[in-house]
């Protein structure tokens, strides 16, 4: 059987490291597109010459050229700018909404079946116009924001408690940006929800507030570290357990920005929310309850995310 087709959108920061775990994990063969010239074909030729020492199986080709992505089986978008310190996610919108729209394009002319995620930012927003300039199903579109989110989440929680973070769960619900709601109640060690583990003297509650924060700031967190871009380990990773959910048909649960058309009292649009992901791409959404304050958390989320979809439409009218 052949190896799985993954195009890399964009062969940026993400995009090269992308490339990178998608052979070292050998989960198929890399195609590697981006508009600047020499940078695709350098990062997939430098990544090969990394196998021999690897020991890895995988081709990698780098272009310019969409009909090169023919027939991908899993798409995941990087293309557009990424933050400077001292800019929001939404500022990016302008730009990116052009580049998605090419990017949608060469996506629906030359691998219609492919399962997309999206990683370009402001990511709600951009994985929806991504979405309706590619004409895809919507359950093989989604954005990848929900196990970044979750995953740093997750790493603060463990730190804090000094246990594994394999025993630690969480999630992040809502748009990625400064109103998602990392969910308190519905994350745990080993099963036991952290109000419970305030209550058992493992953290305080302003210590778990405190963490909460620095997950919806550990984006601005980096970039002001690096002050030339932002993460890219950390998403290209996230982004790598989505396909390989898809690829392997694992049907992983795992929060992502998917198409909401009933559950969570939403119709009909992209928001981050825990979806099951296999080889119908994404296969459910997971309908849970919230309490008030969590609901009151996501409905400000929830509201962030149709302000910078109309915000798209005012700039490009097809999509109105
Ligand atoms: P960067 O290293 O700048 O790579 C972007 C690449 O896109 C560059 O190589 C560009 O040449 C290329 N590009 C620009 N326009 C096009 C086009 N029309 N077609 C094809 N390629 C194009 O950025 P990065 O890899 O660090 O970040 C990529 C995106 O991911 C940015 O929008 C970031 O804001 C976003 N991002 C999202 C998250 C999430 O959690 C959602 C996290 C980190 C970064």
């Amino acid at each position: 059987m052949a190896r799985p087709k993954i195009a890399l959108i964009g062969a940026g920061q993400i995009g090269g490291t992308l490339a990178h775990l998608v052979a070292l994990k050998e989960l198929g063969d890399v195609v590697l597109f981006d508009i600047a010239e020499g940078t695709p074909e350098g990062k997939a030729l430098d990544i090969a010459e990394s196998g021999p020492s690897e020991g890895f199986d995988a081709s990698l080709k780098g272009t310019q050229d969409y009909s090169d992505i023919a027939d991908a089986d899993v798409c995941i978008v990087t293309a557009g700018v990424p933050r400077k310190p001292g800019m929001s996610r939404d500022d990016l919108l302008g730009i990116n909404l052009k580049v998605m729209k090419s990017v949608g394009e060469g996506i629906r002319d030359n691998a219609p079946n492919a399962f997309v995620i999206c990683i370009t930012n402001p990511l709600d927003a951009m994985v929806w116009a991504l979405r309706e300039f590619s004409g895809l199903p919507h359950e093989k579109v989604c954005g990848m924001a929900g196990v970044l989110d979750s995953a740093r989440f997750r790493h603060f929680l463990a730190e804090e408690f000094k246990v594994s973070m394999k025993d630690v769960t969480a999630f992040v619900l809502g748009g990625h940006g400064d109103t998602m709601v990392p969910s308190v109640r519905y994350s745990t060690v080993a099963g036991i929800p952290l109000p419970d583990l305030v209550q058992m003297g493992w953290t305080t509650q302003d210590k778990l507030d405190a963490i909460v924060q620095r997950t919806r700031d550990g984006g601005a967190e980096i970039v002001g570290l690096l002050k030339t871009g932002s993460a890219f380990y950390a998403p290209a990773t996230s982004a790598v357990e989505m396909a390989e959910a898809y690829l392997k048909d694992q049907k992983r649960v795992l929060p992502c920005a998917a198409y909401v058309d009933g559950a969570l009292g939403l119709n009909g649009m992209y928001v981050g929310v825990p979806t099951v992901i296999g080889a119908g791409g994404i296969e459910r959404v997971v309908d849970i309850k919230l309490n008030a304050d969590e609901q009151t958390m996501f409905d400000a989320s929830v509201k962030a995310v149709k302000g910078l979809v109309e915000a798209c439409k005012g700039i490009d009218s097809s999509l109105a």
